[in-house]
């Protein structure tokens, strides 16, 4: 039987209404997972050096008729000079650094078995949680937002959702380095609009598993780490440590510089898994030069189309891939080098861990600043890709 017209008008504004009837959103959790191993520059320089000694020893006739190239050798000078980076965390060291391997060596876990990428999801989160003051009952949206994902299908963000016992439904993002921003506006849009009362986003970089250690010119480049957000409505929120969302803002624009060919066309393409473009490959100078202007103004613009300038940001949260880039966007957006104070510094530690990198700053960088302060999340990678979050603490 249908309602008789004037339940109908209501049943329609109360529809209205409820499409209109935005909520404050908060960030209220963060969570790190690091990953167990460390990898000093000394030591990645000396496995790399002895690859490279055999390699040209193995190829040395090849290499003197000129149709192989000798591989030169890496140096940590070179590595913290041009990146910043001084060490990385990895899930697993011997494989990376046993030169006649050059990448992880990791168990092939049965179905029945929390995969990798869940296991670091689900400790990320739990932290995030904890500090949201929060149960995992609680929420009814999970976003894996990261670079890779070990496999097509189920996804991984269903299968997190399931083991920290989640309601609500669950999905993959992939933006490359900009994947967390990008799954953080998703999930603040859920929030905002109704579809979602409580999300986690949730980042797990293995990064070292499309890495070409055996390429000189990026073989220092990435970690692996998970990070995780709690994103909610403010009037239910319980944390102390509240961030109001004040703004979004993405963009893309098509570059080749940055790529990774492998998917699921490989095998039919017949493609050996050694080529090099079944790996991360990048033009880092072209990246370099194209990114930075592009990530700059882009947060300029945000900032100021919300009604503030740079200099009244309290805090950078900057995306992690290299010191001098990041010192650069700091400059064309205040004036001055950025002080590790007004965008801290992570890579140095961590090195580039993908999307996860301006979490990290977040995450470690956030409990000294009062409320009132304002702060922009930013991340930019491949694509070309950039995502940026301005925050006020409450
Ligand atoms: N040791 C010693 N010397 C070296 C080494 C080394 N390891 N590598 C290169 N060199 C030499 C080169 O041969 C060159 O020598 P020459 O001058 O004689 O030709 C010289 O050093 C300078 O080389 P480059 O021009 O390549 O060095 P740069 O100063 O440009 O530094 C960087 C290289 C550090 C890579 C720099 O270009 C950079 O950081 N660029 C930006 C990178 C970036 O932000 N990329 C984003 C990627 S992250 C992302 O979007 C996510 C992708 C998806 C995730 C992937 C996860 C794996």
């Amino acid at each position: 039987m249908s309602p008789p017209g004037d339940a109908c008008a209501i049943f329609a504004v109360t529809q209205l209404e409820r499409l209109f009837d935005m909520h404050n959103v908060v960030i209220t959790g963060t969570g790190l997972w690091v990953a167990p191993e460390v990898i000093s520059n000394d030591e990645l320089v000396v496995a790399f050096n002895a690859y490279a000694k055999h390699f040209n020893e193995e190829n040395a006739a090849a290499i003197a008729a000129g149709s192989v190239a000798a591989v030169a050798e890496s140096s940590v000078e070179f590595i913290e000079k041009a990146s910043g980076i001084k060490r990385r965390y990895v899930v697993d060291k011997a494989g990376v650094l046993d030169p006649a391997r050059m990448r992880p060596h990791f168990s092939p876990r049965p179905d029945e078995a929390l995969s990798l990428q869940a296991e670091m999801g689900v400790a990320a989160a739990k932290q995030a949680l904890a500090a949201a003051g929060r149960e995992a009952a609680d929420i009814d949206m999970v976003i894996c937002a990261a670079s890779n994902m070990q496999r097509p299908y189920p996804a991984m963000a269903v299968e997190i959702q399931g083991a920290l016992g989640a309601g609500g439904y669950a999905f993959d993002m992939n933006v490359a380095c900009s994947s967390a921003t990008f799954g953080l506006e998703q999930a603040i849009n859920a929030v905002k609009s109704g579809s979602a009362k409580a999300a986690l986003v949730i980042s797990p970089e293995i990064c070292s598993a499309h890495l070409a250690w055996a390429d000189r010119d990026c073989h220092f480049i990435f970690g692996d780490v998970c990070t995780a957000l709690v994103v909610e409505r403010a009037e239910t929120a319980q944390s102390d440590n509240r961030w109001e969302v004040l703004g979004t803002k993405l963009a893309t624009s098509f570059s080749n510089n940055i790529r990774n060919n492998a998917g699921f066309l490989s095998r039919c393409e017949d493609r050996d898994p050694a080529d090099r473009d079944q790996l991360f490959r990048q033009e880092g100078r072209k990246v370099f030069k194209e990114v930075c202007p592009m990530a700059a103004d882009h947060i300029a613009g945000q900032i100021e189309a919300l009604g503030f300038n740079a200099a009244g940001v309290r805090r950078f949260w900057l995306h992690q891939a290299n010191l001098a880039m990041n010192q650069l966007i700091g400059k064309r957006l205040l004036g001055h080098e950025a002080s590790a104070d007004e965008a801290p510094v992570i890579l140095d530690e961590f090195a580039n861990t993908a999307s996860a990198g301006s979490i990290i700053a977040f995450h470690r960088h956030n409990a000294d600043l009062k409320a009132g302060d304002i702060g922009v999340i930013c991340s930019f990678g491949a694509g070309y890709s950039i995502g940026s979050v301005v925050v006020r603490k409450s």
